[in-house]
């Protein structure tokens, strides 16, 4: 595999909303991001990937975009966005920032300008006389019509959010130039929004009636994707030192080896989902119980097919995601189970991802109300579920577990009332359930997770073999427990993680008595018959 920096950095994802508010409006900001650079350092991460801070009538938090080319102005304005990548860059940080291209915002000049009849604009779009059987990835009917027309358009998320016609010519040049636009400015790469789904096939037949969501074998991984992406690099991304990471709903890691083999380089990598389904049916409303075995099984799987072609993104959460302790750990062991679910994941191969408040070991919101969720999402999903006659209690509970605003409230900064995210009444509501984690805090306890989190960047930092070296699973099928081997010619690293709150034997532990410590989650290496409960180890084999 090719060195680069973008396989040896670690990102952190900031979601400005609910990240740091300068100015006392209740909404975080650039000017926010940029007070924070100082603690970016310490945490010792290399990239930040940005969630949209672009202009948008926010019906999807910024995913709905008006204007590429502007600035939010609750988030503050261009010269704040020139401000940030000059002190990030400053600080020895690349910035990559997200790009919505599946899909504008229904206030997107384009759009209206469609709308007003212009013919040219509307072929920038999916418009048809005849509505389709498609669902929307939110829950609901994915064609609506547009009476000013008289036509129904395609919007695979929200029905402000209709989905660009990548089929035209004209609409890919406006693409490129605002990639260009960005990486001109100095922007190190883009995280891609929903990219596999580009590409849909011609006149959007309607879709087979049992397929969730209904549709898809129109639209997910469509070769045209593969031309469209192909178009990107060689006219675009190869005339920058910039790197990609799409978001590929629906994707098998066969499928994603189309995208980010070292030969073909659409994608430098992707962020898969099958290990997001570890407590759930495929579709994340339907709930089963987590088990370890379910989250291991795709992890492996996807470091195994990727191996010696492709690169990994290694996440547990982002803005779409519920907290990880609260899903696959325990709310009761949180520093233990989250710190063993760090040395599990970002042990790996692959290119690490934190996102903000993860590394605080922040927990699913105690929210009981539905009017304390603000996301269209969830709003959606609600509705949908009492349409179709489930209970508020039955609802409110899957909401409790899976609503992506767990992930959306603000950063804990500290334990004043508002966390130290703002002066003012935030624009989502303070959690309750977890003013005790917090960042003030954590830096000052060297037994916290945000101190484990330090720790893991330093090692991997050190160890090469961290980044590039082989991955190995070990003892696979025992319950509980998660081990795996990495190796680079003569050094190894062995990691074996205990998923359960209950002591779990091994004979695993033997085989590494003689072997160095250089990580473990508990103040003293243990002994070698049973693994405490979520305890991690990490041994390191070097030649003397
Ligand atoms: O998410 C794509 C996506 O598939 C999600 O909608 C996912 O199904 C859902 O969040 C699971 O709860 C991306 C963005 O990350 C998300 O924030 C946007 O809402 C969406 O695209 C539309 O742009
Ligand atoms: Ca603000």
């Amino acid at each position: 595999m090719k060195k680069t920096w973008y396989r040896e950095g670690v990102v952190y994802q900031i979601y400005p909303r609910s990240f740091n508010d300068s100015n006392g409006d209740g909404i975080g900001d650039i000017p926010g991001i940029i007070e924070k650079i100082p603690y970016l350092k310490t945490l010792g991460i290399d990239i930040v990937w940005l969630s949209p801070v672009y202009a948008s009538p926010n019906d999807d938090n910024g995913y709905d975009i008006s204007d590429y080319r502007a600035i939010n102005p609750e988030y503050g304005t261009m010269a704040d966005m020139d401000h940030l990548i000059e002190e990030l860059h400053e600080a020895g940080i690349r910035l990559i920032m997200d790009l919505v291209v599946n899909h504008t915002s229904d206030e997107h000049a384009w759009f209206q300008k469609a709308i007003a009849g212009d013919k040219t604009y509307q072929d920038y779009y999916y418009f048809k006389d005849k509505k389709r059987n498609w669902m929307s990835l939110f829950g609901g009917k994915a064609w609506t019509y547009q009476k000013d027309i008289d036509q129904y358009y395609l919007h695979l998320f929200s029905k402000k959010q209709p989905d660009l016609n990548w089929n035209n010519e004209q609409v890919r040049k406006e693409v490129k130039d605002i990639i260009r636009f960005w990486l001109d400015k100095g922007v190190d790469g883009f995280r891609c929004d929903v990219i596999n789904l580009i590409g849909k096939k011609d006149n959007c037949p309607n879709g087979r009636f049992w397929h969730i969501p209904r549709g898809r074998e129109h639209y997910i991984n469509h070769p045209k994707t593969h031309q469209y992406l192909q178009e990107l690099r060689d006219e675009v991304f190869s005339d920058y030192d910039c790197f990609t990471v799409g978001e590929t709903v629906f994707t098998s890691p066969k499928e994603a080896l189309e995208y980010v083999d070292e030969d073909i380089r659409e994608l430098d990598m992707v962020f898969q989902f099958d290990h997001m389904g570890a407590d759930n049916h495929f579709v994340k409303w339907f709930l089963k119980p987590f088990k370890p075995i379910n989250l291991k099984r795709p992890l492996s799987k996807w470091q195994r097919v990727l191996a010696d072609r492709g690169w990994n993104t290694l996440y547990l959460e982002n803005h779409d995601q519920p907290r990880s302790i609260s899903r696959f750990g325990s709310e009761l062991m949180r520093k233990k189970s989250g710190k063993m679910l760090a040395t599990m994941l970002y042990f790996q191969r692959g290119t690490p991802f934190i996102y903000q408040g993860q590394e605080i070991g922040m927990i699913n919101a105690d929210f009981d109300d539905i009017d304390d969720y603000e996301d269209i999402e969830t709003h959606n999903i609600y509705k949908l579920g009492r349409k179709l006659l489930m209970s508020h209690k039955r609802m409110m509970s899957k909401i409790k577990h899976m609503s992506r605003d767990h992930a959306r409230t603000p950063m804990q900064w500290d334990k004043t009332k508002y966390v130290g995210f703002s002066d003012k009444k935030p624009w989502i509501k303070v959690p309750t359930n977890q003013k005790e984690i917090n960042v003030k805090d954590s830096l000052n306890d060297s037994d916290s997770i945000l101190t484990y989190y330090r720790k893991i960047i330093i090692l991997r930092n050190k160890y090469p073999v961290i980044v590039y070296g082989d991955y190995r699973d070990l003892k696979f099928g025992q319950e509980n427990l998660y081990a795996y081997e990495r190796r680079l010619k003569d050094i190894s690293v062995t990691v074996i993680c205990n998923f359960s709150d209950k002591p779990l034997a091994t004979d695993l532990l033997n085989r590494y008595m003689d072997q160095t410590v250089i990580l473990s989650n508990y103040p003293d290496q243990g002994d070698h018959e049973a693994l405490r409960p979520y305890e991690a180890r990490v041994y390191l084999n070097e030649p003397a």
